[in-house]
């Protein structure tokens, strides 16, 4: 029989697989490129498609029981139906996951079958030798490789990177280390090179760290919603959506919408703690709800006119925010915020196709 597998290399398939997998006469084999509470969006060589789990029963089954993304899936498609159904979740060869919060056996699934884990941090505020060891511990424990990216280097002073780069040696760390600036565009280049046909990158790391702004370079147009907030608050963009893109030099990556998912900026309090210093100006805004995003008394947006503090830095703490409490909303709410998954869904399938 001809092997169907064959045409799944360039989604990211190998022996490893294909030794597992087992040839079912009404399935075929997918990869989950999204999720979206209850629904997926599934690729194979033919284009990109939606799913059900069978059976309906999602909610009975623990989170890494689930299919998520990067999960290579028997699906079922019936000729005159796009929805296809997904049977069984194929062995994972790598995990990333971290438990959940009170309870030792439930585990929270980032990502499946990455082959390397992208640890991505800022060098400018954001740089943290043990969140970043915390990382690389839960990189290994996942069986992937990682890689350590530190961005924005533009913002640096060459002796800070300097320090910070002789800290992550001085730790021990053997995994590779990257430096580049979104910006000037230093070191994207040998970043790239890392990038490998067929195989899969997962970039994880705070918000605000340019992850989005990185891997909408390597697709070579705005496809992410990077973080830029807007002068009146209207039109913020954070990436919600943990999403698998095939770069055109056939590498395959996941954005991911950052640091809460990890339990490493777990809790609101964390998100202050980091921004400690706007979190203390914000207490003494006129208004107790202040957006600081143009309100009369916005004792922040003061302190970024008279140079106390960088807008970035408040673009990124409103960013990681936002981010933060999108996981505490009702589920009514975050219904409201999933209606357009059919239009992110066209999306996907535009760029899957070029
Ligand atoms: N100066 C500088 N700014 C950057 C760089 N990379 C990203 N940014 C900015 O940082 C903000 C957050 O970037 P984004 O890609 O959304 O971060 P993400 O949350 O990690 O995806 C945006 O305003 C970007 O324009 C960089 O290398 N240098
Ligand atoms: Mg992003
Ligand atoms: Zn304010």
């Amino acid at each position: 029989m001809e092997n169907q597998h064959d045409t799944l290399l360039g989604l990211g398939w190998s022996d490893w697989f294909e030794h597992r997998a087992e040839y079912r006469p009404t399935e075929a084999i997918a990869r989950v490129a999204a999720v979206d509470r209850g629904q997926y969006l599934l690729v194979d060589p033919t284009g990109s498609f939606r799913a059900k789990l069978a059976g309906g029963c999602s909610h009975r089954r623990l989170a890494h029981e689930l299919p998520c993304v990067g999960d290579w899936v028997h699906v079922e498609r019936q000729p005159d139906n796009d929805f296809g159904t997904i049977h069984t979740i194929l062995e994972r060869r790598t995990v990333l996951r971290r438990k959940s919060v009170g309870n030792v056996v439930e585990y929270q699934m980032i990502a499946a079958n990455v082959d390397c884990v992208v640890i991505v941090q800022s060098c400018q505020f954001d740089f943290n030798l043990k969140r970043l060891e915390r990382y690389l511990v839960m990189v290994k424990d996942g069986g992937a490789e990682p890689c350590i990216l530190l961005t924005k280097t533009d913002l640096a002073e060459p002796a800070v990177l300097a320090a910070q780069l002789a800290d992550i040696q001085a730790a021990g760390v053997i995994a590779p280390v990257l430096t580049l600036s979104n910006v000037t565009q230093e070191g994207v280049d040998a970043f790239k090179r890392l990038l490998h046909p067929g195989k899969t990158y997962c970039f994880v790391g705070s918000s605000g760290v340019g992850k989005s702004t990185l891997i909408n370079g390597l697709i070579g147009r705005e496809m992410l919603a990077t973080g830029a907030v807007s002068g009146t608050g209207e039109g913020r963009h954070t990436t919600v959506r943990r999403e698998l893109i095939c770069l055109a030099g056939g590498a395959l990556v996941v954005d991911n919408p950052g640091m809460r998912e990890f339990g490493v900026l777990g809790t609101e309090n964390s998100v202050r703690d980091s921004f400690s210093g706007i979190v203390e100006l914000a207490t003494r805004c006129r208004y107790r709800d202040c957006s600081h995003t143009g309100e009369p008394g916005c004792a922040v947006l003061e302190a970024v006119h008279s140079g106390e503090i960088r807008r970035e830095q408040v673009e990124n703490y409103q960013k990681l925010h936002e981010e933060s409490e999108f996981h505490q909303m009702s589920y009514a709410d975050k219904r409201k915020k999933d209606r357009d998954f059919g239009k992110y869904v066209k999306s996907v399938k535009k760029n899957l196709k070029n």
